[in-house]
């Protein structure tokens, strides 16, 4: 892939800050299309013959991060699938990805550098009542307590550092995640209107 045939959003924010909330809406609006990396792996944990199902399992279930060869492997595959479709579509948003330094490095320099990193900013206790909620249907296994604590946890350490990277970089549109999830579209709108014009 190069920059020149491709679009890349990187859609970051903690568990639970409402990344596939707005990406949902985005597609829905502006026609993109929509990986999530946790979905990619949560597909790949179940497909039958995978070799990766319980290495999956176990990173989820801890709040840990799967290795980059597997996740860079499934975006750029689904990445290609898009391109490939009648409706080929080359505007993409990457939805928790990346969420450690070397799969942003790796990501850039092998599939495409991203144009820019949406960032959702969302309270703890906030992101906690949600997927607390979130967990009495969604069948998570990491929507419960002791997950939850352990996904902040990487959060904090590992996947901030990739977001202050960009914002080194001047490519954060930093977004607040607290209010509605129309309050925080409009203003994901607005601000992406700015960014890319
Ligand atoms: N909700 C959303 N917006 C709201 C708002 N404004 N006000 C009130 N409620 C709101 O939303 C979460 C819940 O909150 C929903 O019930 C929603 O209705 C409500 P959602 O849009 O799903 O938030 P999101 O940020 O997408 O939360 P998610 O739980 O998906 O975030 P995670 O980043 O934890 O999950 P992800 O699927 O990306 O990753 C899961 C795991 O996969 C990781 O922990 C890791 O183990 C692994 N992983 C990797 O190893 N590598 C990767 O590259 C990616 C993932
Ligand atoms: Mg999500």
């Amino acid at each position: 892939f190069s920059a020149a045939d491709v679009t890349v959003l990187f859609v970051l924010g903690g568990p639970g800050a409402g990344k596939g909330t707005q990406c949902a809406r985005l597609v829905h609006d502006y026609g993109f299309t929509h990986l999530s990396a946790g979905d990619l792996l949560r597909a790949e944990q179940d497909r039958p013959g995978s070799q990766y199902g319980q290495l999956i399992r176990d990173c989820i279930k801890n709040g840990a991060i799967v290795p980059q060869e597997v996740t860079i492997a499934l975006l750029e595959q689904a990445m290609r699938a898009a391109m490939a479709a009648a409706s080929a579509n080359r505007r993409f948003l990457i939805d928790g990805f990346p969420r450690k330094m070397d799969q942003a490095l790796k990501f850039e320099e092998v599939v495409c550098p991203a144009r820019l990193v949406l960032f959702y900013d969302c309270p703890e206790a906030e992101m906690e009542r949600r997927l607390m909620e979130r967990g009495k249907t969604s069948g998570r296994a990491d929507d419960n307590a002791d997950s939850i604590r352990k996904r902040f946890r990487t959060f904090v350490d590992t996947s901030m550092p990739v977001v202050t990277h960009y914002e080194a970089g001047d490519r954060v549109v930093k977004i607040d995640a607290t209010p509605t999830p129309d309050q925080v579209y409009a203003v994901t709108q607005q601000r992406l209107k700015q960014a890319l014009g």
